[in-house]
């Protein structure tokens, strides 16, 4: 049995706002958002990190990145600004551990970020 909580919401097993859907991934809005535009892109296949994802070596890391760029689009701030972000490990503040891309815009971004 799995007990990836995004591998449940790929199964629509937990419910999610989806914005976004390619054969291989997935676009949904983060449940505690941290911008006006916060989604998280993901994998539909189970990866770990984005480390794991990286050694992957299919070109699904590529896709994923596709996908943030074409949810950035569709949330209107392509052209204002956006942050992809991948927290990869504990160290990082990763939390869940079936890789996603945060995909934040909508306000100014700080840098450095906490
Ligand atoms: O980010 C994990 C992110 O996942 C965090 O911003 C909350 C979000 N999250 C947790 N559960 C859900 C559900 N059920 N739907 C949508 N978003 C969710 P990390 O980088 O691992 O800290």
């Amino acid at each position: 049995m799995n007990d990836c909580l995004f591998c449940k919401i790929v199964a629509k097993e937990i419910p999610a706002e989806i914005v976004y859907e390619t054969g291989r991934t997935l676009a949904f809005r983060d449940i505690n958002p941290q911008a006006p535009t916060h989604v998280l892109v993901i994998p539909k296949g189970h990866h770990a990190t984005a480390a794991v994802l990286a050694d992957a070596d299919d070109g699904l890391a590529d896709e994923v990145l596709k996908t943030a760029h074409a949810v950035a689009v569709l949330e209107g701030v392509a052209d204002s600004g956006y942050r992809v972000v991948f927290n990869t490990g504990l160290g990082a503040g990763q939390t869940v551990f079936h890789v996603h891309a945060h995909v934040l815009g909508g306000r100014d971004l700080t840098w450095p970020p906490g």
